[in-house]
């Protein structure tokens, strides 16, 4: 596929499940949030995409892609097509490295323009990401997911929860490509995540990082059962926000009460995070910085570092870092 978009000179959106979230300035790691904004958005507008695999993580880049017009052409594997916009207008079902090949041998590039504006705007959006998040003092949940990427070993796994995890490690890591990453993606579970994980590191006995939310941590907390006393190399990350940090993006956050807000959608809870799973027999400790973090990461599991933060600052951080991307790439157009 690198070789297909370098002989078409056209940008490879870089889902982090994808495999192709490298260092190469063609790889395009943060347009989820330049196209936030419809004017900037407008600059970036395909005639026809090319879709590998399954349907892009990203909400803004679904939603992007299904404005667009573009034809869209799917290769995958499977004969099964997941496209719930219904804005596939071709499906090739074969093997996608025969099928990339066969395209590069009837395509011609495109005007060096195109793929050098995309590089141009990328490289602006991850100057802004590592500028924000490479230097915080406290740890925020997007350099949670930042550091996690950057500093697990290669060909760890990396385990990624729904919610927020899968959505931060999209949005603010660096390349992934060292990395073999999963997720439970389908209908979005937050149940079972930790056993996947525990499996995944069983089975391939390599590191495997786990990037997960309290409540979706909780939801499978008895997946850590008799983990101590395997040799499970499993380094879990627990973003501690006291809730469901998703919902608080939603409109609903705004449109109800507080109260209702947090019975219905925030969930709080009191529960001592450190204590469950330290109660499995697994060490535990708490982060605050980017330092302890990459501490903590670096030693082999089982083993449960806490990170906690607030879902209200955690909403302003999102805004600030999508914001300063915005304005960065609008100034390279
Ligand atoms: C099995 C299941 N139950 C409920 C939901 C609805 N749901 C989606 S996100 C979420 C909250 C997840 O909270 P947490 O794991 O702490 O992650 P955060 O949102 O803070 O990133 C819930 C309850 C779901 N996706 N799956």
């Amino acid at each position: 596929m690198a070789a297909l978009a370098a002989h078409l000179r056209w940008p490879i959106l870089a889902d982090p499940l994808g495999g192709s979230r490298t260092d190469n300035p063609n790889a395009i790691r943060h347009a989820d949030a330049w196209l936030r904004d419809a004017d900037v958005a407008r600059n970036f507008t395909p005639e026809v995409v090319l879709r590998l695999g399954t349907l892009p993580a990203s909400k803004v880049v679904n939603g992007w892609l299904r404005e667009s017009g573009a034809d869209i052409v799917a290769v995958s594997a499977s004969p099964f097509l997941i496209d719930p916009d219904r804005c596939v207008s071709l499906h090739v079902v074969g093997d996608p490295a025969t099928i990339c090949a066969d395209i590069m041998r009837v395509t011609a590039p495109v005007d060096a323009e195109w793929s050098e504006r995309w590089q141009r705007a990328e490289a602006a959006a991850r100057q802004i990401v590592a500028q924000t998040l490479d230097v915080e003092p406290v740890l925020s949940e997007p350099g949670v997911a930042r550091t996690l990427v950057a500093t697990l070993p290669a060909n760890a796994n990396l385990v990624v929860s729904s919610s927020m995890p899968i959505r931060d490690v999209e949005w603010y890591a660096g390349a992934c490509d060292h990395l073999v990453m999963h997720s439970n993606r389908g209908v979005n579970g937050i149940d079972g995540v930790v056993s996947t994980a525990v499996g995944i590191a069983a089975a391939s006995r390599a590191p495997t990082g786990l990037l997960i939310g309290d409540i979706a941590f909780m939801h499978d907390i008895n997946g850590l059962l008799g983990i101590a006393e395997r040799s499970v190399d499993l380094r879990v990350v627990v973003v501690d926000n006291r809730g469901g940090g998703i919902f608080s993006f939603l409109p609903q956050r705004a449109t109800l009460g507080s109260d209702t807000f947090e019975r219905l959608f925030g969930t709080p809870h009191r529960a001592d995070l450190v204590g469950l799973a330290a109660a499995h027999g697994v060490a535990t400790q708490v982060a605050a910085t980017s330092q302890q973090l990459l501490d903590a990461v670096q030693l082999a599991g089982p083993r449960v570092t806490v990170v906690k933060t607030s879902r209200e600052e955690n909403v302003v951080q999102h805004d600030v870092v999508h914001q300063a991307i915005i304005a960065a790439v609008n100034a390279t157009l």
